[in-house]
């Protein structure tokens, strides 16, 4: 109610909504400021929130969601391992699409194909969020696609919001969310599966907000929102506005199960088009310049000879030719 008031509320009308005394309310407010949060009291006016504090709480996440499925139900941890094995588990115990799991430090982050995701506390976002997408296995690998769409435009929206200059945010392909060459933000996408069939699907996003240091083996190739933009970012809100734009890309995925829909926005922020990368394929490494993505979201790659490959990101990883991007 706070958030969402024009000015002061009076005591009386949160009394009424929850049917509560006027103590009980007192002694929330008294809580909310021992969280941080700013609220002014003032006589025959009431309460007004005037800043509330960068802290990843059920209630600041949730009061900050407008969506109608995705991150509706919000678990946050102050320390868990990590958040995919969070919602693995509770994908397992029949949670709804739309679980969330956020967490303020994460003891063993996960990137792909075994690597680790630096999650130190109070600084970045680690969140995860489980879906039951009615598609074939197959299909799964490009929700990595969709969602650093979504991941790229909810922090731009965040920054539109805010009033403030977003940082070019571009996508290295697949997973990766890079600022001025130097990584922002990576996906981890991970399912559970019969032969045919897809129980769910857990998708993991890592971005560093507030991150103000790397530790010495990032520092040349990682980057924060904090870094680029000068200033902090609210957490809670930076992970609605990317929900909020998730959950439109997510339907329209769903309504042509590719990216069909999606290819353009990807496209006009893939830092590798039109460039030449090195092409990582256990075969063997090749140099080719990079094209775009086809509606798979399989990088088209154009070999030296002149011949074309459409390369599928659970094979190859691309490098540029004179380093990361
Ligand atoms: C990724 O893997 O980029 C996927 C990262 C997904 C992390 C999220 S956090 C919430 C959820 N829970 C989890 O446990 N994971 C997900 P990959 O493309 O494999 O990149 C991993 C590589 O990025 C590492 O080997 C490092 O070189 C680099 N790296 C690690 N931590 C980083 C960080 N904080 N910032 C930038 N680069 C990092």
């Amino acid at each position: 109610m706070l958030r969402e008031a024009d000015g002061y509320i009076s005591g009386q009308e949160i009394c009424e909504k929850f049917n509560v005394s006027r103590t009980a309310v007192w002694k929330v407010i008294r809580r909310l400021q021992e969280d941080g949060y700013e609220v002014e009291a003032v006589r025959n006016k009431g309460y007004r929130m005037v800043e509330s504090p960068d802290i990843l709480t059920k209630e600041e996440v949730e009061s900050c969601m407008h969506t109608e499925w995705a991150g509706r139900n919000v678990v946050c941890y102050k320390v868990t391992d990590s958040t995919n094995l969070r919602i693995k588990q509770m994908g397992d115990e029949g949670a709804l699409a739309g679980t969330l799991a956020v967490a303020e430090e994460q003891t063993a982050g996960r990137g792909r194909r075994g690597r680790s995701w630096e999650s130190p506390a109070g600084a970045g976002i680690f969140m995860s969020v489980l879906l039951r997408p009615k598609i074939t296995p197959d299909k799964a690998s490009m929700l990595t696609i969709v969602t650093a769409c979504s991941t790229a435009k909810g922090i731009k929206k965040y920054f539109e919001n805010e009033g403030a200059s977003c940082p070019d945010i571009q996508i290295k392909w697949p997973n990766d969310l890079v600022v001025n060459g130097k990584k922002l933000a990576g996906i981890l996408t991970e399912m559970s599966t019969q032969i045919d069939y897809i129980n769910y699907v857990t998708v993991g996003i890592g971005i560093n907000a507030n991150t103000k240091k790397f530790p010495e083996e990032l520092k040349d190739h990682a980057t924060s929102l904090y870094l680029e933009c000068g200033h902090m970012v609210k957490r809670a809100s930076v992970i609605a506005s990317i929900m909020k734009c998730f959950e439109e890309d997510y339907r329209l995925f769903l309504e042509t199960e590719d990216l069909s829909g999606l290819m353009e926005t990807y496209m006009s922020m893939l830092v590798n088009r039109d460039r030449d990368v090195l092409v990582l394929d256990p075969s063997g490494t090749y140099k080719a310049k990079a094209l775009g993505i086809d509606k798979n979201g399989e990088l088209i790659v154009r070999r030296e000879d002149g011949t074309s490959e459409h390369v599928y990101a659970g094979e190859v990883s691309v490098r540029g030719v004179y380093g990361y991007v």
